[in-house]
């Protein structure tokens, strides 16, 4: 107990990290403990379910104490602490990951030997947690992990689902979504910490305090609960915390009397209000019930976290509380705009909680709170209804009128009202507002200084008749100006109001970056170029990056032991630029044939998982050509499938000889969900899979083309395929994409890449070589011009591509109707439609990359050099680079080591 006592006071040292590995004994006995003492399964069996169970919570044991030394560290330390807001973490399963961090993988896979499993099949009972949607929640979990494995101290702070990302099924209708209901047998991960919880309120109304305070009183009300996630640093004893909210009814407002007098239902319905809050991870929201219920999500994940966060920091500061050094030890960071109103909500605390003025709330606020953007598609770019948020956070609506007030003050300061017409272009572009009606302050300045000259200045003149005259018809002529002014500052009451959240982040965040380079030129230069011109100093770029950890380490153990062999050393996995190392033998024989092996045994394990979900029997001497990710027509899978329908129209035109030397045999892998309203991304869907129907039972084909598409693509799913790919497919619109990160790990795993310059693509290429990436495709500045040119019909079409739809509209691939597909790819009118991501555009130059493809598998050799020289120059893809330059460059926060 005394030595227990010394642990939790002393800082850890060097040496903490070792004194505390168990062996496998101790492993053992630990898992038979909880076996029979805290799981939730019944006593007779000791099934892999309950194994895993008891598995998985003897090395939470570890965690926790780990999560305690560190905390308690950070806590007595105080130091400034990063917080990493986000309504996604994408964490998939956390076992392997943390037994591997851990250093303990050998002694767990024997300690289970032992009781009679194989670590592998209990690691494969665990769901995956999906709290997200793709990229932009995946980069989440990668950032954790590199936070806690360089010792920064940080946090997340999302919110607890019940249903995660949906289930998907591929019946013969397409995609069909089923939910996810990870938490069913209980989630061994989480802490739940019934002392921590926190009010948060809707509606209500806003009254008026003494001295000009503000009260915000009445509404709903309900409790935000947090339960704890530790995140293991990799061979380092910090252990960083995801804490998500859950929501429940608060006390007082379950209505004891009505269930009681027997209205059950009204009881319930408090009760159920309250808890579905974190029922789903996205609800539709094309219902104005829907569109309430995501925004209940986002201001529950800002509110209590600022709570929280503002809680800890009084706590830390003692007894003298200095909130204007809030910002020396806090940052906060928006993952994108879904955390949005953690600005009004911390300039609330502040005014009306802690009794700040509003200058000082604002000026504090300014400087803890960064924004990063994660997408430049307008349909992305989060507005919310003012009518909506003026009933569910009235409070804050009026914080964010008074931002934009002051921002319209701020252009006008900054550009004078000389051009009237320039100044209210900027305003329709910067406001925070939209179609929201100026306020009274702006009008009146600005009549002011369009005012006519006052009477005095007239009657100092010695005028005559004649001036009077001119000087009349002046005036006149002046006040006609003035209406027209008036017009001009007039907003169009028929649209309507809504709030621009980005906007906000930008004029609220002391820091906007986006994810890849030429990601966040676009953010500069076109999204928020009014922005930039008067800020330039708050925009910047943080490429992303992914966990090596995870992404090689632990998901391809083969290839990571022959990186470890050439390299000398295991550093490359937290010291990423040594992979660099292997471009010396990229040549070498001995390598080559050793990386061909490992590359060889990873697709065995595609094939057969391949075999089990879908049925279809591929053969691993093919190339395996994958292309997974969210449908999005942006993403263009239609290009992928549409270039194989071609691929398998001219096979079909030769001889069973001529096929053999023309074609390099191909699997072709698709996988991806589609949100589940995106009708068009569902199409897509459809169609892969009625094409893989048809080729995979042609037998004129057999095994020269196979189209697969995965079902219920996620990160476990991911860390298996990756391996096993040979050829990536990262072919988006360019410009479109902000930065891709699957781009990164197929890099890492020695996968060559096709795409386009887009997004980190353009990065990746750059650092693994030209000459090993296949590159095609229109540029991001020629777009803006082809599609005006598309528009005026002025394209003349690829005869391969009319080739193409002729094809699939002659019914080759059954009968659904694929007009809408082949439709939208055509005509000259709107958005989604005209080949608006220009699929037609790129068909040529992509099918003559595919060529070059081909050319290049055919020597194994130089391929092979290929996948090395990527693996080699993946390295600044790691997310421990991304992380060491938000620490450094936004965060300013230092490492504070451990172990
Ligand atoms: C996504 C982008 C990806 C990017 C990830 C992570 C959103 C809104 N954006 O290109 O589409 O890699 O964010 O930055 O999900």
């Amino acid at each position: 107990a005394s030595d227990k006592k010394r642990e939790l006071k002393d800082p850890p040292t060097e040496d903490t990290f070792n004194e505390f590995i168990p062996d496998s004994a101790s492993i053992a006995s630990s898992i038979k403990f909880h076996a029979e003492f805290t799981t939730p399964f019944s006593p007779e069996q000791f099934e892999l379910s309950k194994a895993y169970f008891a598995t998985a919570e003897s090395v939470r044991d570890s965690l926790i104490i780990n999560w305690n030394l560190t905390n308690d560290y950070y806590e007595r330390m105080n130091v400034k602490q990063a917080y990493y807001m986000s309504m996604e973490f994408l964490q998939g399963r956390a076992l392997l990951n943390a037994i591997g961090n851990l250093s303990l993988s050998g002694p767990y896979a024997e300690a289970l030997r032992k009781l009679g499993h194989n670590l592998e099949d209990v690691a494969n009972q665990e769901p995956d947690a999906a709290l997200g949607n793709g990229g932009l929640g995946r980069l989440a979990s990668c950032f954790l992990d590199s936070l806690a494995t360089l010792n920064y101290p940080a946090w997340g702070y999302g919110l607890r689902y019940k249903y995660g990302l949906f289930k998907q099924h591929i019946t013969k209708d397409g995609q069909v979504e089923v939910a996810e209901n990870w938490l069913e047998m209980g989630n061994p991960w989480e802490i739940l910490r019934n002392d921590v919880s926190y009010p948060v309120k809707f509606y209500g109304e806003v009254i008026s305090g003494p001295n000009g305070s503000k009260q915000w009183v009445g509404g709903e009300n309900i409790l935000a609960v947090a339960y704890d996630v530790p995140i293991p640093g990799y061979k380092t004893r910090t252990t960083i915390n995801l804490r998500l909210w859950s929501t429940k009814v608060s006390p007082e407002e379950f209505d004891l009397r009505a269930y009681n007098s027997g209205d059950h239902t009204k009881a319930y319905a408090v009760m159920n209000n309250a808890e579905k809050i974190c029922y789903v991870l996205y609800p539709g929201d094309e219902s104005i019930e829907g569109k309430t219920l995501r925004l209940k999500q986002q201001y529950t994940l800002c509110s209590a976290s600022l709570q929280d966060i503002v809680a800890r920091f009084e706590k830390r500061s003692g007894k003298r509380v200095n909130w204007d050094t809030l910002p020396d030890k806090v940052v906060v960071q928006m993952n994108d705009t879904h955390p949005t109103l953690c600005i009004p909500e911390l300039i609330r605390i502040l005014m009306d909680v802690k009794g700040l003025s509003w200058e000082k709330a604002w000026n504090i606020t300014k400087r803890t709170v960064a924004y990063t953007n994660h997408t430049v598609l307008p349909e992305a770019l989060e507005k919310w209804s003012l009518t909506l948020l003026q009933d569910l956070l009235p409070r804050h609506v009026e914080i964010i009128r008074r931002i934009d007030e002051e921002l319209i003050h701020e252009i006008i300061a900054e550009y004078g009202t000389g051009d009237l017409d320039l100044l209210e272009q900027r305003f329709k572009k910067m406001r925070i507002l939209e179609n929201i009606e100026f306020p009274n302050s702006v009008l009146e300045l600005l009549n002011i200084k369009t005012d006519t000259p006052t009477v005095d200045s007239v009657e100092e003149i010695d005028v005559d008749d004649n001036e009077i005259k001119a000087t009349e018809k002046k005036e006149k002529e002046e006040e006609e100006e003035e209406e027209e002014e008036e017009v001009r500052f007039k907003v169009d009451l028929k649209l309507p109001m809504m709030v621009r959240m980005a906007n906000l982040c930008v004029v609220g965040g002391f820091s906007v970056n986006g994810v890849a380079a030429i990601h966040s030129e676009i953010v500069k230069e076109e999204v928020f170029n009014e922005f930039y011109k008067l800020w330039p100093e708050k925009f910047q770029n943080k490429t992303n990056g992914v966990t090596p950890r995870r992404w090689i380490r632990f998901c391809n153990p083969d290839l990571s032991k022959i990186i470890t062999k050439w390299i000398g050393t295991e550093d490359w996995v937290t010291d990423l630029e040594k992979l660099a190392i292997l471009r010396k033998f990229a040549d070498n024989e001995d390598l080559q044939l050793e990386w061909i092996e490992a590359k060889r045994r990873n697709k065995i394990k595609v094939a057969s998982f391949l075999k089990e979900k879908t049925g279809y029997a591929v053969d691993p001497n093919a190339m395996f050509d994958v292309q997974v990710k969210r449908i999005h027509e942006y993403k263009r899978q239609l290009l992928n499938i549409m270039g194989i329908v071609y691929r398998y129209k001219k096979m079909k035109e030769l001889s069973a000889k001529e096929r053999k030397e023309m074609f390099v045999p191909r699997v072709c892998i698709f996988g991806g969900k589609a949100f589940a309203t995106y009708v068009q991304a569902k199409r897509i869907v459809k169609f892969i899979t009625d094409v893989g129907a048809t080729i995979n039972h042609d037998p004129e084909i057999g095994d020269l083309l196979k189209v697969v598409f995965v079902p219920d693509y996620n990160v476990s799913v991911a860390e298996m395929l990756i391996p096993g790919s040979e050829l990536s497919q990262h072919i988006s619109t360019a410009g479109m994409e902000a930065s891709g990160t699957s781009n990164m790990k197929f890099a890492m795993n020695g996968c060559i890449l096709i795409g386009t310059l887009d997004g980190a693509n353009v990065e990746i290429r750059e650092e693994v070589g030209e000459d090993n990436f296949f590159l095609f495709g229109a540029r991001a500045q020629e777009i803006a011009g082809l599609r005006k040119k598309r528009a005026e019909g002025k394209c003349v079409p690829d005869p391969r591509f009319e080739e193409v739809k002729a094809y699939v509209r002659s019914g080759v691939f059954g009968p659904y109707n694929y007009e809408e597909l082949m439709g939208s790819l055509e005509g000259n009118e709107g958005y989604g439609r005209a080949d608006y991501f220009l699929v037609g555009k790129d068909f040529p130059s992509y099918l003559e990359c595919q060529e070059e493809v081909d050319k290049a598998y055919r020597d194994q050799k130089r391929w092979t050099k290929m996948s090395i020289l990527n693996t080699a120059g993946s390295y600044k893809f790691s997310s421990d680079r991304t992380i060491h330059e938000y620490a450094r460059d936004i965060w300013r926060i230092e490492p504070v080591k451990l172990a």
